[in-house]
């Protein structure tokens, strides 16, 4: 039953992909050797969580964490990256009020990760609309009460999955009437851009800022596909990018396609977005990873994942043709699934071994307690082995390939060097118990922090080997 349920699944998804599908085969894309930069202009590998989704539910729309977890997170996985969770109903509690003690409470704990060097990303989180369209227990989030119109349209209790809520009337509306395919709210999406702009006003100077992601998986309700991310959703994006522009020039802008499709690899239709910033556009494309087989509840083993791994191609294939049109670099902001089922583990491998060949940073979903997260009841489980991997959290340059072979311990970062610094390495204590070598350049290691910082020469294609010390 759940075979046939996942192969039905796989085959409406290659039906659905066909056009591109055949399209990607034939001038398969290489990765687009873009990269999100820090202030000196170094590449960023990002490598970090979501955290986190308790946010979703809590009164004031803050995560449950301690500034203990944080530092347990370094200890453990040498993260440098974090897709932090804001809630527009704690930004905007009131139409054109913005919460300026809840901003200072996120600023709080994105100090906990600025004095540990993380770089942090601010996601407009949502699913299904808002805390106020779906019968309580389930997690519909994000959007304030004052912006749900749902008309008197019904939201039916008890969907088997989640994600079957975006199907009600009355989301379907929530949505309509926010992107304004109704006509009967013009308001909403300019208060969603301006509720943006309070918040970039407020981090704009914190050096520990990289960016926002704009809305958390976009649905275009009764508007779907290529309609809708050409239309309502780039319409959006516009206006939240000139509101964002207005006080700050310089952060990362982070944009998500259509979730529904494209987390399964379908192709996105996101058109290119001028960044009226003045220099090079700070502009990202920030996608996400689902893939279907593992949605319908099967596990990363025989013929599921084969065809998980097939949908890693596609996805692989879409998410680069969509950046290079968007000439975008590439943000994983979210992948992840029960650590405790057969094969999970052999999943976070793989698409960390992605990720890494094809210029991608990511964020794992979530940093959660649970079987999804690192900790379950306060104890490490099997996530945290895999996510402590050695990696270059900053490349003097641009990198062409990160290779992380384990069995040979030996980290390879071919890059072309750029007179942007030095390159640092992340070397976790369980595979560089005393720290590294590098093949080029001269080295210093800070045992504290398990990080190798490598000079080299700063033009020509390099190849940095790094070996246990
Ligand atoms: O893991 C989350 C689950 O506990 C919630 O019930 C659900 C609805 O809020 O959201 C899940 O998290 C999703 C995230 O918000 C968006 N991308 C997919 C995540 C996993 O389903």
């Amino acid at each position: 039953m759940k075979r046939l349920r996942w192969v039905a699944g796989a085959v409406v998804l290659a039906v659905l992909a066909g056009g591109g599908v055949a399209a990607a085969t034939r001038d398969a894309p290489r990765p687009a050797g873009r990269y999100v930069t820090d202030d000196d202009g170094r590449a960023l590998i990002l490598h970090g969580f979501n955290t986190a989704s308790s946010a979703k539910s809590t009164p004031d729309g803050l995560p449950e964490l301690s500034e203990a977890d944080v530092e347990r997170e370094y200890r453990d996985m040498g993260t440098n990256f974090v897709r932090f969770l804001l809630q527009w109903r704690a930004v905007e509690p009131s139409p054109g009020t913005y919460d300026m003690k809840y901003l200072d409470k996120v600023a709080e704990r994105i100090a906990w990760y600025r004095t540990r060097g993380y770089h942090v990303m601010l996601d407009m989180h949502q699913d299904l609309w808002g805390n106020g369209i779906t019968p309580s227990k389930v997690a519909g989030n994000g959007a304030p009460q004052w912006a749900t119109f749902m008309d008197g349209l019904p939201v039916a209790a008890g969907q088997p999955m989640w994600e079957l809520y975006y199907l009600e009337p009355g989301v379907i509306r929530a949505f309509d009437n926010f992107w304004n395919t109704t006509g009967g709210h013009p308001d909403l999406m300019d208060r969603y851009a301006r509720a943006w702009k309070a918040v970039a006003d407020r981090f704009k100077d914190d050096p520990a800022v990289i960016g926002y992601d704009l809305m958390n998986e976009p649905w275009g309700g009764s508007v779907q596909g290529a309609a809708f991310e050409t239309g309502p959703l780039a319409a959006l994006y516009r206006k939240t990018i000139a509101e964002i522009r207005s006080v700050d020039p310089d952060s990362w802008i982070f944009l998500e396609p259509q979730a529904v499709g494209v987390n399964w690899g379908l192709p996105s239709a996101l058109p290119y977005f001028d960044d009226p910033r003045g220099g090079p556009a700070r502009i990202a494309f920030a996608p996400h990873l689902y893939p279907l087989p593992l949605d319908l509840g099967d596990d990363y083993t025989a013929g599921s994942r084969e065809w998980t791994d097939r949908t890693l191609g596609w996805w692989r294939e879409n998410i680069l043709r969509t950046a290079e049109r968007m000439k975008a670099p590439i943000l994983l902001g979210e992948f992840g699934l029960d650590m405790t089922r057969p094969g999970a583990a052999d999943l976070v491998e793989r698409i960390l071994d992605l990720t890494d060949e094809n210029a991608m940073g990511r964020a794992y979903w979530s940093r959660d307690p649970g079987s999804w997260g690192p900790y379950d009841k306060g104890r490490a489980g099997p996530l945290v082995g895999v996510y402590a991997r050695p990696y270059p959290r900053a490349v003097g340059g641009v990198p062409v390939r990160v290779v992380w072979d384990e069995k040979a311990v030996k980290l390879t970062i071919t890059f072309d060097a750029n007179e942007t610094g030095p390159t640092e390495v992340y070397l976790p204590a369980a595979t560089f118990p005393k720290g590294g070598e590098a093949s080029l350049g001269t080295a210093a290691w800070d045992a504290g922090k398990r990080i190798l910082t490598v000079t080299t020469k700063t033009s020509g294609r390099l190849d940095l080997v790094i070996t246990p010390a």
